[in-house]
């Protein structure tokens, strides 16, 4: 199922996440319905709160050279713990609930990451389930955007004051422009 996606400046957008604790079918399904949104919408990434449940899940699904995603590559990611952080990198970000808004952020560039799969609910298995990757380049990137929503932070609060103001001017426009 497509669910609709939360745009700026929704206030929920700013809601903290919370931890998910019950790994179940009901959560299986609703990764299945954020994938699904995700691919529908030509996105890479998309954070549970955008698709209005403050839940620490997130889903990040890299496009090969040849734009394909291939969906054996989907990371589904659940209550994430960002360890180890290293060095700096520039990328054009955008973000499905800021449609129509490129700009480059600041972010590190490597970074350790502990998650739970769409599994991890299982007191048993769940310390056996902890993952720890290394990621790089735009993953690294992807997975900072990603966790930001689940702090309630949106990339375009890293912009400098004037770029910021100008982005506002510019997103009133487009938003003006769609209705
Ligand atoms: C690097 C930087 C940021 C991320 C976070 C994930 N971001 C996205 O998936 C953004 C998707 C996106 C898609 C758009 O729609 C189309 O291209 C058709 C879009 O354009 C409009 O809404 C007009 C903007 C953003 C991961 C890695
Ligand atoms: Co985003």
């Amino acid at each position: 199922m497509i669910l609709p996606v939360v745009t700026y400046p929704d206030k929920r957008l700013k809601e903290r996440s919370e931890p998910v604790t019950r790994f179940d079918a009901g959560l299986h399904t609703f990764l299945d319905n954020m994938y699904e949104t995700m691919i529908a919408s030509n996105g890479i990434g998309l954070a549970a709160i955008q698709v209005a449940r403050p839940i620490r899940a997130l889903i990040i699904n890299l496009a090969d050279e040849e734009g394909h995603q291939p969906k054996e590559e989907l990371l589904e990611i659940i209550n994430p713990v960002i360890l180890e952080t290293d060095g700096s990198t520039f990328y054009q970000e955008g973000c499905l609930s800021v449609p129509g808004f490129y700009e480059d952020v600041e972010r590190f560039e490597t970074l350790t990451l502990r998650y739970q799969d769409r599994h991890g609910n299982e007191r048993t298995i769940r310390a056996g389930n902890e993952r720890t990757i290394r990621a790089d380049g735009l993953l690294s990137i992807a997975i900072q955007h990603e966790i930001d929503h689940l702090e309630g932070r949106l990339f375009i609060e890293k912009l400098s004051y004037s770029r910021r103001k100008k982005f506002e001017k510019e997103y009133k426009k487009i938003q003006k422009q769609k209705k």
